[in-house]
């Protein structure tokens, strides 16, 4: 245990990352039985739909699971809600400043952990009452900032009280002893839950991923001040070519509009948007979340012991 797992009520400090139209209640519920904290992405879904993730979620297991509020959600507002109504113990928000609606959240004693990308922010949230923040470099999938977790995670656990979870490029216990030396208190994994058995994604968005190489992802978007990560393909060739040109914001997002459902619920990786982190290379092999999270804490326990004794004997 540590004062992540205790804060939480579970058993291992780590989180599967939210994906959006990717993380819903199975892999939450997995992930969550596993030990670790299960996490259900609302992106830009609507309220009903995520209150019937809750619920279904809550019919898979009693354990302790989070959502993800994206705060660029048409439906943020109703989102926010929904999840105070429903009695989620744990909300994260990605992709802004959750402080509208901290006072509803904190009045259900729910425990509030936003996604931060630079030391700034994570100060303001925990300003604004949150009760750890996670901390993501722009190794990650998705909606990035600018830093890498190597240096955001020492210079956010170093300007903090609460505790910080580190994430983007973490897939192995490598990593998660890596980020822990850091000064995270715990991990937050996407990437590697997205190919993992209880994940619903389309089949061909984790074989894309399972075939993904170390140098198979760019960042689109960074003109619009929205920048994403994701596999290459015709979608971002046709993207990084609109912003050469110059293209307008509005065009751009019409480019990028659905793009995500495309590929992850009908599987078109060519059109759709991919969003993985850079880990991808790393990740071969699928297999349940139970054994993800074993392995994770298997090597995490090796590797920690292994260099504690080569540096020991060498230095
Ligand atoms: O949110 C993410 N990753 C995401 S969200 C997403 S879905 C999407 N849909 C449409 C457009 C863009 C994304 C896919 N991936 N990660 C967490 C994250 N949060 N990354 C960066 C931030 C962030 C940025 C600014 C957090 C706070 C923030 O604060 C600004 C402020 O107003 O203080």
């Amino acid at each position: 245990m540590n004062s992540i797992c205790d804060m939480l009520g579970i058993k291992y400090p780590i989180f599967q990352g939210a994906m959006a139209w990717i993380s819903n209640h199975a892999i939450a519920a997995a992930v969550s039985e596993a030990g670790g904290l299960g996490i259900i992405a609302a992106g830009n879904a609507p309220a009903d739909w995520l209150r019937k993730e809750i619920r279904a979620c809550k019919e898979k297991t009693d354990k302790p699971f989070g959502v993800n509020v994206m705060l660029l959600s048409p439906y943020a507002d109703e989102v926010a809600r929904v999840v105070a109504e429903e009695g989620v113990k744990v909300v994260t928000t990605g992709a802004g400043n959750p402080g509208k609606y901290m006072e509803l959240w904190k009045s259900k004693d729910m425990k509030v952990i936003p996604v931060v990308p630079s030391v700034a922010i994570a100060k303001r949230m925990e300003k604004g009452g949150a009760d750890a923040v996670v901390a993501e470099g722009c190794e990650s999938g998705g909606h990035i900032g600018e830093l890498t977790t190597m240096v955001l995670v020492p210079q956010v656990a170093g300007a903090v009280n609460i505790p910080v979870i580190a994430a983007g490029g973490i897939a192995d216990g490598r990593g998660f002893a890596a980020a822990m030396m850091l000064g995270a208190k715990g991990v937050q994994i996407g990437t590697r839950f997205l190919v993992a058995e209880e994940c619903t994604v389309h089949e061909a968005y984790k074989e894309r991923v399972l075939k993904a190489t170390d140098i198979d992802t760019v960042v689109t978007g960074r003109s619009t001040g929205h920048p994403v990560r994701g596999l290459k393909n015709q979608l971002t060739r046709s993207f990084l070519q609109k912003e050469k040109e110059g293209a307008t914001v509005d065009e751009l997002e019409k480019l990028g509009a659905g793009a995500l459902y495309k590929s992850a619920i009908e599987g078109d990786i060519m059109n759709g948007s991919v969003m993985s982190g850079q880990i991808a290379g790393l990740i071969t092999k699928r297999q349940s979340a139970e054994e993800i999270i074993q392995e994770l804490m298997k090597e995490l326990k090796e590797v920690t012991a292994e260099k504690v004794q080569y540096i020991t004997q060498n230095m």
